[in-house]
């Protein structure tokens, strides 16, 4: 495939790089097959322990030396990277899509996101600032500063196999820190050809390699092998919550960072008052983009009862003109599941909501017949549930949209809202001002990102993005989330000739 050669994939791809450099990998090799038609993709040879140790070694140095160059200087650098992968957008978007069945369009909105956060990097490079307050002693100065916390870990999920590594590693890298990223091994040949992109950009400038490094591997071996090196400061983790709890717990007993996102649950509030030409669009997006394996997803929709049929039926008609196929061809709305072990855990979910008392409204079966042989298609679902029911509670990563009605006021609507683990992202559809902003205030949704007359997934990259409660708390992308990339000093100067002491204490001596 042409896009395979643009990028510079090979056959038998080495799964290790420091920069622009590719090392001989002594790890066993998986072999990249796409869930649009069944295909073997390439192999790819994948790290080991000997690999990690090489790489830690050549990111510890190239830190000493990133940290030590102005900021803007670092922006510089993310700003070249950010105009290479323009130069890229088609080929790695068709890549994406390919390997793991997103969409096109969806995928060249991934690479997009890349290309934002280059920017937004590129300028917050000139405003990583703390702030001076005024000292209780005279002629003090006091002030805080952020400096780089050395190696951060990425570990990234497949659904979206470059945009969260670039969210978290053009960032760290303005703030002076340098990346490891072990991306899924369910879509390592976007992460491979993302590292081929601004490898050159290091060399090209005289960097050393070991800024960005890549490791492909099995999460027992180099994930584990991350989690518990003291060595690395932070670890930003993407994926499921029980993976993430792991994480979790095995850096916090080295007492390392963390920073999760974890699985959303995310749901959307119709009240009597929304505009329906703007909800079941928006709706349909966000339930089926991505085939529902977005972690902002749209998972539960909860209908006020006097336009409930009307929405369900709206939905259902919608819902036939989603064209399912291929994720090359631009015509399509919806691709393949990632792998046909997503697509058994689909209809494993609807099983056994339909035991838990559920009822089918429309699809939820595998597609089977021509375009579809790869075994990782399926039609997607509407449920008719109550928000109680044990599998609502779970992320399923598939698209798979339970309908939930209340019937009186807009809090017993919030209360089955919040009444689950999770808490990524969230919406209301009202035309209703208080409606809207009680939905917003501290009574309202509980989650991480909150949206009127938006659906819940495609966040802007310019805001922090995260979650609370299950998600696990952690803000990556936008606004002041750089923070969490560096470590904070808080700074006394005494420019006086005497030592007055802090509390007024007195100390002669
Ligand atoms: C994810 O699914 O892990 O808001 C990230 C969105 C995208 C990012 C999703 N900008 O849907």
């Amino acid at each position: 495939m042409e896009f395979l050669k643009t990028l510079g994939i090979e056959a038998h791809q080495a799964g290790c790089a420091t920069g622009s450099a590719w090392n001989d990998t002594t790890g066993e090799s998986i072999e990249v097959t796409s869930p649009a038609d069944g295909a073997k993709i390439g192999t790819v040879r994948q790290a080991a322990e000997s690999e990690y140790e090489t790489v830690l070694k050549t990111a510890r140095e190239a830190f000493l030396h990133w940290r030590s160059l102005p900021a803007p200087h670092r922006g510089e650098i993310i700003r070249q990277i950010g105009l290479r992968v323009r130069d890229y957008k088609e080929p790695l978007g068709s890549l994406i899509a390919y390997e793991m069945g997103k969409p096109l369009e969806e995928a060249l909105g991934e690479v997009q996101e890349m290309i934002d956060i280059c920017d937004f990097a590129a300028g917050l490079s000139r405003m990583l600032s703390g702030s001076t307050l005024y000292s209780e002693r005279p002629r003090h100065r006091f002030y805080e500063q952020y400096h780089p916390l050395g190696i951060v870990g990425i570990i990234t999920a497949f659904n979206f196999p470059v945009a969260v590594w670039a969210w978290n590693a053009v960032i760290a890298a303005v703030c002076g820190d340098v990346t490891v990223w072990k991306p899924s091994s369910k879509a390592p040949l976007s992460a491979i050809a993302a590292q081929k992109i601004l490898g050159p950009v290091l060399k090209e400038n005289d960097l050393p390699e070991g800024i960005f490094s890549l490791l492909v591997g099995r999460g027992s071996v180099i994930g584990e092998a991350m989690l518990q090196d003291p060595r690395i400061s932070l670890i930003s983790f993407t994926g499921s919550v029980p993976a993430g709890r792991h994480a979790a717990e095995v850096v916090a007993r080295r007492l390392g960072k963390t920073l999760l996102e974890l699985g959303g649950n995310n749901a959307i509030i119709v009240t009597e008052h929304a505009n329906l030409e703007l909800a079941v669009p928006a709706i349909v997006f966000g339930a089926v983009g991505t085939s529902g394996q977005r972690c902002t997803t749209t998972r539960r929709l909860i209908i006020h009862d006097a336009i409930y049929d009307r929405i369900k039926e709206a939905l259902q008609k919608a819902y036939q003109t989603v064209r399912i196929g291929s994720p090359l061809d631009p015509r399509n709305h919806m691709g393949p599941l990632v792998d046909r072990e997503a697509a058994a855990a689909f209809t494993r979910a609807l099983d056994a909501c339909r035991q838990q008392g559920g009822r089918v409204l429309f699809g939820g079966t595998g597609l089977t017949g021509k375009g579809y042989e790869s075994g990782c298609y399926v039609s997607p679902a509407i449920m008719e549930v109550l928000n109680d029911t044990p599998i609502v509670q779970e992320e399923t990563f598939a698209p798979i949209l339970y309908l939930i009605r209340y019937a009186g006021e807009l809090s017993e609507a919030i209360a089955l809202h919040n009444g689950v683990r999770q808490g990524l992202s969230s919406a209301i559809f009202t035309d209703n001002v208080q409606e809207a902003e009680v939905f917003l205030s501290q009574e309202g949704s509980d989650c991480g990102i909150a949206n009127v007359n938006i659906g819940t997934s495609g966040a802007e990259i310019g805001g922090a993005f995260g979650g609370e409660k299950e998600t696990g708390g952690g803000r990556e992308a936008g606004s002041d989330a750089w923070k969490t990339y560096m470590r904070r000093q808080t700074v006394t100067i005494n420019y006086g000739t005497e030592l007055p002491l802090a509390q007024g204490i007195r100390f002669d001596i």
